[in-house]
């Protein structure tokens, strides 16, 4: 089989860069480990940018989040009793849309096989040759066979755990980590969002945060230990944290717990984001910490430039925007790493921490609920940056 472009991995990055290469004429194969239903069930995301929203709009893929997507103006802050609003629209004219990832990736699977697109799901890749040439091969694995894709260009879309990144020689990317001495545990609940806007919370007992689905489910974290068990955490342990944590009273709801599960606190950067003919993408180049609401957005923002590159490429036999891609995506995966570690020290408790540390987060929200300019940085990266493309 051959193709323009073969990717690899049907998450947000590998959907969306598939669905820009064929509205500019480009030929891609995807290839999922999982099956459809399990893509398109897997709960992870809910917030989107500004950004994603407007391209999501723009490329005929937006209509149900239009429909059923929850617009958000602004978030709450919560700390040391005191609640303050950051007013999203007024401080930078733009807002979020709460809309949950497997929604995104159910519509961009439905408009890629109305499309004719070609997604091959239970399809394992196993290995590439050939990726620093200029016809790579993937190799993977479908119905117990093996099989071969030889395609122009690679795109490793896979996420953190996937073959892209470990196949390129450890001699030519350089890895920056840092991993955090907690995670969250995370529940979808029946019940009623105890407020129309999403609400971070800094208490003594840890961080909590107050998300949605839809007007009927609420999804909401409580920062734990990062080996906690989940058995320890019976249902009821969890609502009363999050009472405590949240401090909402009477208004937080409870209901049946549909879903629960501990995601680990990472920030992760691999450079360059290309060996060869082999592009990565989302996941499997940077991951970050939750707390910023921002890995779907980055993989979405990774996909874009990558999709004008090859565009370039094929419509000019022009290089440039290629040659640009890394530089470009990691100054934007940079900066969106810097607010997600910001957000997460300022909103954790971390083990070892003293009086002084403590007070010194207070201080920081103190400043940012009464500075404008404070409020309006916290804003313009919440909402998404721009990615410049002049890196
Ligand atoms: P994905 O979504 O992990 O998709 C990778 C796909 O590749 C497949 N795969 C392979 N396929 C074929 N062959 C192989 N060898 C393969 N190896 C792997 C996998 O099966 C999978 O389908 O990566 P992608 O596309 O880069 O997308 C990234 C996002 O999924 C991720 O950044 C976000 O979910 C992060 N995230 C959030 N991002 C936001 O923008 N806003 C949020 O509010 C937000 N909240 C979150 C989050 C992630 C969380 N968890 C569980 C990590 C909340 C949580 C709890
Ligand atoms: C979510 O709704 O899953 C969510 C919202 C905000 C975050 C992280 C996750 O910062």
């Amino acid at each position: 089989m051959h193709t323009q472009v073969g990717i690899v991995g049907a998450g947000p990055a590998g959907l969306f860069l598939s669905h820009l290469l064929h509205l500019e004429g480009i030929e891609s194969v995807v290839l999922e480990a999982h099956t459809r239903h399990y893509i398109e069930h897997r709960v992870r995301a809910g917030v989107l940018e500004h950004n994603t929203v407007e391209l999501m709009k723009n490329t005929g893929v937006g209509d149900r989040l239009l429909r059923e997507g929850l617009a958000h103006r602004g978030i709450e802050l919560r700390f040391a009793g005191r609640a303050h609003r950051i007013d999203f629209e007024e401080l930078t004219g733009r807002s979020i849309t709460v809309y949950a990832q497997q929604e995104v990736v159910k519509d961009l699977v439905a408009a890629r096989l109305a499309a004719g697109g070609q997604i091959i799901f239970e399809a394992e890749a196993e290995g590439f040759d050939s990726i620093d040439s200029r016809h790579p091969r993937i190799r993977y694995r479908h119905n117990g066979e093996q099989r071969e894709i030889l395609c122009d260009f690679i795109a490793g879309c896979d996420g953190f755990h996937g073959i892209t990144r470990a196949s390129i020689p450890a001699s030519s990317l350089t890895a920056y980590e840092r991993t955090y001495p907690f995670a969250w545990l995370g529940i979808l609940a029946q019940s009623a969002p105890a407020s129309e806007e999403l609400i971070y919370a800094n208490h003594d007992h840890g961080f909590a945060l107050l998300s949605m689905r839809s007007p009927e489910i609420s999804r909401l974290y409580i920062q734990c230990n990062p080996d906690e068990d989940l058995a320890a955490w019976p249902d009821a342990r969890i609502w009363e944290e999050l009472h405590t944590r949240l401090n909402l009273g009477a208004e937080l709801i409870e209901g049946p717990v549909l879903q629960k599960n501990v995601a680990p606190m990472r920030s992760f950067v691999a450079e360059p984001m290309r060996f060869g003919n082999l592009f990565l993408a989302g996941d499997a180049a940077h991951i970050v910490p939750a707390t910023g609401a921002k890995g779907l957005n980055l993989a979405v923002a990774d996909v874009r430039v990558l999709a004008a590159g090859l565009a370039q490429h094929y419509r000019h036999n022009r290089h440039e925007l290629l040659d640009l891609y890394s530089g470009t995506c990691l100054g934007h995966a940079w900066k969106v790493q810097r607010f997600s570690w910001w957000m997460t020290s300022m909103l954790h408790r971390f083990p070892g921490d003293n009086a002084f540390d403590h007070r010194r987060q207070l201080a920081e929200l103190d400043y940012l609920t009464t500075s404008r300019a404070a409020a309006q940085s916290l804003a313009e990266n919440y909402v998404g940056l721009d990615v410049s493309m002049n890196v």
